[in-house]
């Protein structure tokens, strides 16, 4: 947990040196931001000004806590701030404001008008916190809770914007991609045990 971020922060320091103008996104959770090199690497991309676009996906879960047993005030963004680095919130799944932040971030970024940008995206998790089971009678959450954010459901408010036809295309185009890969999980061999060593050392 929040093992991409010094990663990324790494990373942009590499490309930084290397003059490249490329970008590095890390993506995580909101329970990576409880992690102490969460705090260390924003301070550290922010005082070297790191082409780092850090993005949380704030669920307001860690696995079965809420974040009301975890954070002792929800004023992420000024917490962000204080590292000097300008800090967004979208509460309300909105793609298109998040693709618009997304792309003048990266913008400001590539033409070093700024170091990193940090956006904090509000969303929920439908299901449990690993595999495809409801976990609603759980007790750490309602389904009160589910149905709030159902009304916000991103796809189908993109899905509400597009034509018919545009529909049926992207579907259809979903589907062959789903029975492709199944295709291809179901034809391939068995890997060879010595895979399980493959990426996991560096010669
Ligand atoms: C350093 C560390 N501590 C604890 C865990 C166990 N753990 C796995 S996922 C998780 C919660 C993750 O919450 P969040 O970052 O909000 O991500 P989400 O699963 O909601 O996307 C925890 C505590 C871990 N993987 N790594």
């Amino acid at each position: 947990m929040g093992t991409t971020i010094p990663i990324a922060v790494g990373y942009a320091l590499a490309l930084k040196r290397q003059g490249t103008g490329r970008v590095v996104a890390a993506f995580f959770g909101d329970g990576a931001t409880e992690e102490g090199v969460f705090h260390e690497s924003l301070n550290f991309a922010a005082l070297h000004r790191l082409p780092v676009l850090f993005v949380c996906e704030n669920n307001f879960l860690a696995i079965h806590t809420p974040i009301e047993k975890r954070w002792a005030t929800r004023r992420l963004c000024e917490r962000v701030r204080t590292y000097g680095i300008a800090a967004h919130q979208v509460p309300d799944s909105d793609v298109l404001a998040i693709r618009q932040l997304a792309a003048d971030a990266i913008a400001a970024m590539r033409s070093g008008v700024s170091g990193p940008i940090f956006i904090e995206c509000h969303t929920y998790r439908w299901r449990e916190h690993v595999g495809p089971a409801e976990d609603y009678d759980a007790g750490y959450r309602s389904r009160d809770e589910l149905l709030q954010w159902q009304v916000k459901d991103p796809l189908k408010r993109i899905r509400a914007k597009l034509d018919a036809a545009q529909v049926s295309m992207i579907e259809a185009e979903v589907e062959k991609e789903i029975a492709e890969a199944i295709d291809f999980a179901e034809g391939s061999p068995f890997p060879e045990p010595k895979e399980l060593y493959t990426d996991v050392f560096a010669e």
